[in-house]
C-alpha cells in the first residue's frame, strides 16, 4: 500500500529518539511516507489547488507552503509559470500567505488573509481574491464552485496508520479538503502533542438536498469524530516539524480600546438588568485583536456577569486566562489563536482545559444555524460605520482590500444582538470611522445592532433610519466631526432614508484631496 521510505523513517525515528516510541507506533512511522518538506513539495504542480488546514495561523502547514514557495522561485528564475490556488480556512501565517505571496506563487486565494504581502499583491490586482463567508467555504468547494482540490495539506499531532490524524490549534476547511483532494501531504508538527486528541470534534456536513440539523443545542455540544479520519492511500508524503505559529503578542492596550471595552461590557450589563439577555448570560462571539481581549477583561471582572461560555471562532490569549480563574467555563472555536505561552500553559495542563475547549470545522463553529440557535452575541470592529448603520468591515476608503470579512457575517447576521466597535477617530483624528455612507458595505442596517466606541453606544434596535442617524451622531461622533454629520442630516430632503446622493461620498472625497476629513465643506457638493 504504502511506499516505504526506509532511510528517511530510520533517521527520524533517530532524530527523535527522546521521544518514547511504543513498537505500534515504530509501525506507523515505517509504514508512512516521510520525506523533507522539500521533496514533499515536489507533488504540488503549477496550476494545482492546494487546500491547507488550519485557521489564522493556528493549525496552519508551515514546511511545505515555504518550500513550495522555493519551488516557485525556481521556476520562475528558469522562465517557466509557477502558481498555486491556495483555499485556507481562514488567514494562514507569513509562512503561507507570506512566502508563497512574495514568491509570486498564488494566483487565486479565498476565503481570507491578514498578511502585508499578500495584501500588497491583492490591491495590485496581482492575486484574484475571493473575499467571503467563512462558514460558507468548505460548501462550496463540495457544490463544485471552485474546481477540484488536488493536494491537502494538513498539519498534524498524531497521524495513524489507517489514516487518522489528530489535529493541532487550527481545523478550518480541512475535512473536505482532504476527502475531496487526490493526494494528501500531512505536517507531523511535534511541538504539539497527540494527548491534543479529544479537543477537535470533525465532521462535515451534506449537501442538500441530503443536509441534516447540527445537532449542537448547547456550546459544548459534539457532532463528529476526535480525528480526522483520511484515506490512507492518497497520503503521499509525512514531513516531520517543530515549528510554532509565532503569534504575533498584543500591544498593550490604551485608553480608547479599554474605553470601547468598558462600553461594551457596560451595554451587555445593561441588558443583563433588563431581563433581554437572560440570567444565564449567552454565548459570546469576539472577534480578534485588542478590543476583543479588552471586553472579555471587562465582563470578566464585572462580579454582575455569570460566569460565560463562547462560540466564536478564534479563541485568543484572553480566554485561556478567564478559564484558568472560572470566568468562562466552555468555549467552542475554530481555533486556539493564542502567543506560544498560552500554548504552553494548555499543554501543561491538559487534563484541566481538555473538558473546556472543542475545535470544530469553520462550516460548524461559524455556522449560521447554530449561532442563531444558541442566541450568541457577536462583537466584531468595523472600519467604518454609517450614520444610517451600514458597517464597512473590510475595504480602507472603499477600494484597498484590508482582510476580508471573515466571520463577521456569519456571526452579525445570525446574531441574538451584534455589536460593531471601533475609535471614533483614526489617522490622528484626520478620519471619521462615522460617515455619511460607506464606501463599501459588508454588513448592513438589517443586520447591525449596536454600535460602539469609545464616546458611546447607539442602540439601533427598533430604530428607523433617522433615529438611528441621530443616535449614532449623538451617542458615538466624536466631537470633531459632529456638527460636520449635523449638517449633512440636515441636507437631505424628506423621505424614510434622508441621504444627500451628491454629497454621500463627501467626507472621503475630501480626504484624497486634502488628507483630512474636517475640511469637508457641503457646499462644495450641492451647488
Ligand atoms: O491603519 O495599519 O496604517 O495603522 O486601518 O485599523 O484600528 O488598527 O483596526 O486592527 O482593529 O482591524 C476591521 C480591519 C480592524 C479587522 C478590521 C486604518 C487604521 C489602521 C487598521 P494602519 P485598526 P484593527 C474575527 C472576525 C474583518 C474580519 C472580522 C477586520 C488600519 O477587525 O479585518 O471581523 N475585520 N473577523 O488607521 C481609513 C477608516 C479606517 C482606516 C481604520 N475608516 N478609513 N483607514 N483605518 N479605519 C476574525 C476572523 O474572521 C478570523
Amino acid at each position: 500500500m504504502h511506499t516505504l521510505i526506509l532511510g528517511h523513517a530510520f533517521f527520524h525515528i533517530k532524530k527523535f529518539a527522546h521521544r518514547r516510541f511504543s513498537f505500534k507506533y515504530i509501525q506507523v512511522i515505517m509504514a508512512l511516507r516521510f520525506m523533507t518538506a522539500e521533496e514533499a513539495a515536489q507533488f504540488v504542480k503549477n496550476g494545482d489547488q492546494v487546500g491547507f488546514s488550519g485557521f489564522t495561523a493556528a493549525g496552519v502547514p508551515k514546511a511545505v507552503p515555504s518550500a513550495i514557495a522555493k519551488i516557485a522561485e525556481e521556476e520562475h528564475a528558469k522562465g517557466r509559470p509557477f502558481k498555486i490556488n491556495v483555499v485556507t480556512g481562514a488567514s494562514s501565517g507569513d509562512p503561507l500567505d507570506g512566502a508563497l505571496s512574495r514568491a509570486k506563487a498564488i494566483g487565486f486565494r479565498a476565503p481570507y488573509q491578514n498578511n502585508l504581502d499578500i495584501r500588497n499583491a491583492i490591491n495590485a490586482q496581482e492575486v484574484d481574491y475571493v473575499d467571503m463567508h467563512l462558514s460558507q467555504l468548505a460548501q462550496e468547494v463540495r457544490y463544485g464552485f471552485y474546481g477540484v482540490i488536488d493536494v491537502a495539506i494538513v498539519e498534524a499531532a498524531d497521524v495513524t496508520e489507517n489514516g487518522e490524524i489528530v489535529l493541532t490549534s487550527g481545523v478550518g476547511n480541512i475535512q473536505t479538503y482532504t476527502r475531496m483532494a487526490k493526494k494528501v501531504i500531512v505536517e507531523l508538527n511535534h511541538k504539539h502533542k497527540k494527548e491534543l486528541k479529544g479537543i477537535h470534534d470533525i465532521c462535515e456536513l451534506k449537501d442538500p438536498p441530503h443536509r441534516e440539523a447540527i445537532p449542537v443545542f448547547k456550546v459544548n455540544d459534539r457532532c463528529g469524530s476526535p480525528v480526522l479520519k483520511v484515506d490512507p492511500n492518497k497520503i503521499v508524503a509525512v514531513v516531520e516539524t517543530e515549528l510554532g505559529n509565532s503569534m504575533s503578542k498584543f500591544t498593550p492596550i490604551d485608553e480608547t480600546t479599554a474605553k470601547i471595552g468598558q462600553n461594551v461590557a457596560d451595554f451587555l450589563v445593561s441588558q443583563l438588568r433588563l431581563g433581554i439577555i437572560p440570567k444565564e448570560f449567552l454565548p459570546l462571539q469576539s472577534g480578534v485583536g485588542n478590543v476583543a481581549n479588552a471586553v472579555l477583561g471587562c465582563l470578566g471582572q464585572n462580579p454582575e456577569v455569570p460566569a460565560f461560555t463562547m462560540y466564536t471562532e478564534v479563541i485568543q490569549d484572553s480566554v485561556v486566562k478567564l478559564m484558568k480563574n472560572g470566568r468562562i467555563t466552555f468555549a467552542s472555536g475554530c481555533s486556539l489563536t493564542v502567543t506560544d505561552e498560552a500554548m504552553a500553559d494548555i499543554y501543561h495542563n491538559l487534563p484541566f482545559f481538555k473538558d473546556k475547549f472543542v475545535l470544530r470545522p469553520a462550516e460548524i463553529s461559524n455556522s449560521p444555524e447554530v449561532i442563531r440557535r444558541l442566541g450568541v452575541i457577536s462583537i466584531n470592529t468595523a472600519l467604518e460605520a454609517d450614520i444610517f448603520g451600514n458597517v464597512n468591515s473590510t475595504h480602507v476608503l472603499g477600494t484597498k482590500m484590508m482582510n476580508g470579512i471573515g466571520g463577521s457575517g456569519d456571526f452579525t447576521r445570525n446574531a441574538y444582538i451584534s455589536i460593531f466597535t471601533c475609535p471614533s477617530i483614526q489617522k490622528d483624528g484626520k478620519i471619521s470611522p462615522i460617515v455619511p455612507m460607506v464606501s463599501h458595505l459588508d454588513h448592513s442596517e438589517h443586520s447591525v445592532n449596536i454600535i460602539i466606541t469609545e464616546q458611546g453606544i447607539a442602540d439601533l434596535r427598533g430604530k428607523t433610519p433617522i433615529q438611528r442617524a441621530k443616535t449614532i451622531i449623538e451617542n458615538c461622533v466624536h466631537p470633531d466631526f459632529k456638527e460636520l454629520l449635523w449638517d449633512y442630516l440636515k441636507l437631505g430632503k424628506t423621505a424614510h432614508t434622508p441621504i444627500t446622493l451628491q454629497a454621500a461620498l463627501g467626507m472621503h472625497i475630501e480626504f484624497a484631496k486634502s488628507g483630512d476629513m474636517r475640511k469637508t465643506n457641503w457646499a462644495d457638493y450641492i451647488k
